[in-house]
């Protein structure tokens, strides 16, 4: 692998994280997507991965190796294991198939009260009582610090290591490095602030308060009940010779919440897989789109049905924050768009689809049932169109090919009855359902009563409907049978206008696809869009301003860019998805990881 010539005496480099083999959020496809680019800067030799040992699913995922090797991490490794640790230690099968060291935090519950007793002598870090995730990140800290110890001690100052840990999970190390004195340098990753999300979620100025250095962490954190996590973050920030995060947006929030300035700001990339012609990328949204217009027969044209070629399928997804993630908006701007399109006579349907991750019972019952008689009627189709062929070819080959046959004369009556009868038992009165599943708590749901207070209920006339899916979208998963990727690839626009979003990977993933996607000036996407990539040369990414605006002028504005996406020909959707996909090369891990190798640069003088 070729090894980057900008770090000199090539250092080691441990990147921990609790998303290493552990898929919860964003940090994951951080971690994950950047390692071909990591490994061919540091060289496989010179990282190492290090996370927790908790996923049920680790083993298929996970390879152990043998830690004879004489190298530092395979070094550490046996001596921690001679000093009778339990430490998985193999290659995670992932792209690059880097090394780990994985620990399982209950390996130490019996120390957890000694734990949060040395967390709160040595750094001033309290702890809750009875929060499984908090206890679990706290036993696994205590082992990757011993793990750093060893690595110290192993050592012996021949090489440089750096020790870069992401979030607050991460977080406790950094502290006790220092603390310890251990020749090790600390980078650490803020991927959001805690009290940045909290505020965000619920005081309508937070933007104007933040800048205006008003708020005690202290107090608030007490009164969000997050005060160790906040202390966590707060003390990684403070011990790190480098303190990053991954936009100018979130770099603020640092400052007057976490009390210290950022010294680097590591944008978020995307592995970009090209394909060689543009018409690939086209080619595939037909397939896919025709795969959602499967599931939009079921779900709708069982109460009614409307015209498949004029209908465009927007969707939004993301963790379950309403207004963080701009949910709200987006509902508010499909309201008047929904306006917008029938005062217009515009003959366009546009079905919305709400991909997140809600609790809920089952799926709803009658959806399947309607998915399995639509699945009949296909059957009974395609009995049709043999019936067809067969009567056709058994004509010519009597040597009638001039009279034109009728419908009975192609397709026996039991067919023809058996379709009218199945279509007739599948049709409905009932308004399309919005969610697909039944709901734990339905009448709290805020997605769900935005759509009853607007009445954007998915009435036969709306030009707008909802479709409210609360749960990741997979090849598994029976109502759309693909994976999310294609699911993206199907849609025709990406909508994340968010309030509070520290990066935001959804409109990235879209644009890479080649799916035209929304994003706003709060999100740190779009702040990048602006600010580092000049926006003009960006095609279709859409920036909302939130920042200087209110809800109303917001809303109007996606409002408007929806009608005029909606209004657009074909031929200006297909260029549009070309541009996308031309700029996503922007967002390539192989044009940002050099913010990381600054990073470690700056790291390293220190
Ligand atoms: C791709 C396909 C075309 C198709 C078009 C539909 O470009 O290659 O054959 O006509 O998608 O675009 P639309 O935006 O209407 O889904
Ligand atoms: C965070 O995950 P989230 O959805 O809680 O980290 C992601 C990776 O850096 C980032 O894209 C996102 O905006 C943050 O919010």
């Amino acid at each position: 692998m070729p090894k980057n010539n900008h770090l000199k005496d090539s250092p080691l480099l441990i990147e921990g994280a609790w998303e290493v083999c552990n898929q919860v959020g964003g940090i994951y496809t951080v971690i994950k997507s950047k390692i071909l680019n990591v490994l061919s800067s540091f060289g496989d030799d010179n990282y190492c991965l290090v996370g927790p040992y908790v996923n049920s699913n680790v083993s298929a995922i996970f390879e152990p190796i043998s830690d004879e090797g004489n190298d530092l991490v395979s070094r550490t490794v046996r001596s921690l294991r001679a000093r009778g640790y339990e430490v998985s230690y193999g290659r995670w099968l992932v792209s690059g198939r880097p090394r780990v060291v994985l620990f399982n935090p209950y390996n130490e519950a019996w120390k957890l009260t000694d734990i949060k007793k040395s967390n709160w002598e040595s750094h001033n870090i309290p702890s809750f009582d009875g929060d499984e995730l908090f206890d679990q990140t706290i036993m696994l800290a205590s082992q990757i610090t011993d793990f750093f110890q060893e690595l110290h001690d192993q050592n012996q100052h021949q090489q440089n290591i750096i020790a870069h840990m992401h979030e607050w999970m991460a977080g406790i190390p950094i502290p006790e490095i220092r603390r310890r004195n251990l020749d090790i340098k600390c980078v650490f990753t803020t991927h959001a602030t805690l009290l940045g999300r909290y505020l965000a979620m619920n005081d309508p100025s937070f933007y104007d308060n933040l800048e205006k250095g008003i708020y005690d962490w202290e107090k608030e954190a007490t009164h969000f009940n997050i005060l160790p996590q906040v202390a966590i973050e707060r003390s990684a920030a403070h011990g790190a010779h480098t303190f990053s995060t991954v936009s100018r947006l979130t770099a603020i929030e640092c400052k007057y919440l976490l009390g210290r300035d950022i010294d680097a700001i590591v944008p978020n990339g995307i592995n970009i897989n090209r394909f060689e012609a543009l018409h690939e990328s086209q080619n595939l949204h037909q397939i896919y789109k025709e795969k959602i217009h499967e599931f939009v027969m079921g779900h709708f044209f069982q109460s009614y049905s409307f015209d498949l070629d004029n209908t465009l399928y927007f969707f939004t997804s993301g963790r379950y924050e309403f207004k963080n993630k701009g949910f709200d908006l987006t509902l508010e701007a499909l309201a008047r768009l929904n306006h917008k399109l029938r005062v217009n006579n515009i003959n366009k349907t546009v079905v919305t689809f709400f991909i997140t991750k809600k609790e809920y019972n089952s799926i709803n019952p009658i959806e399947l049932e309607s998915r399995a008689v639509l699945g009949e009627i296909r059957k009974i189709c395609d009995a049709m169109e043999r019936s067809v062929g067969e009567r056709l070819f058994y004509m010519a080959s009597k040597g009638d090919t001039y009279s034109t046959p009728s419908i009975e004369d192609l397709i026996p009556e039991s067919l023809r009855l058996q379709l009218r009868r199945t279509v007739q038992s599948w049709k409905t009165d009932r308004l399309p359902f919005i969610t697909t599943h039944n709901l734990q708590d339905d009448s709290k749901d805020d997605i769900l009563n935005f759509a009853r207070s607007s009445g954007l209920l998915n009435f036969e006339g709306d030009r707008v409907k909802l479709v409210y899916h609360p749960d990741f979208v997979s090849s598994m998963n029976p109502l759309f049978g693909i994976d999310y990727d294609d699911f993206v690839r199907g849609c025709h626009l990406g909508v994340f206008p968010s309030y509070y979003e520290p990066w935001g990977y959804t409109p990235m993933e879209c644009v890479a696809r080649g799916i035209p996607a929304v994003t706003s000036d709060l999100a740190g996407f779009g702040d990048f869009v602006i600010n580092d990539l000049k926006r003009t040369r960006i095609d279709g990414i859409e920036v909302i301003h939130r920042k200087n605006s209110d809800y109303s002028h917001s809303a109007e504005e996606l409002a408007n860019y929806m009608y005029d996406f909606v209004t657009s020909e074909r031929r200006d959707r297909i260029s549009q998805r070309s541009a996308a996909e031309q700029s996503s090369i922007h967002f390539d891990w192989d044009a940002l990881y050099d913010y990381y190798i600054k990073a470690y640069q700056i790291t390293l003088e220190r």
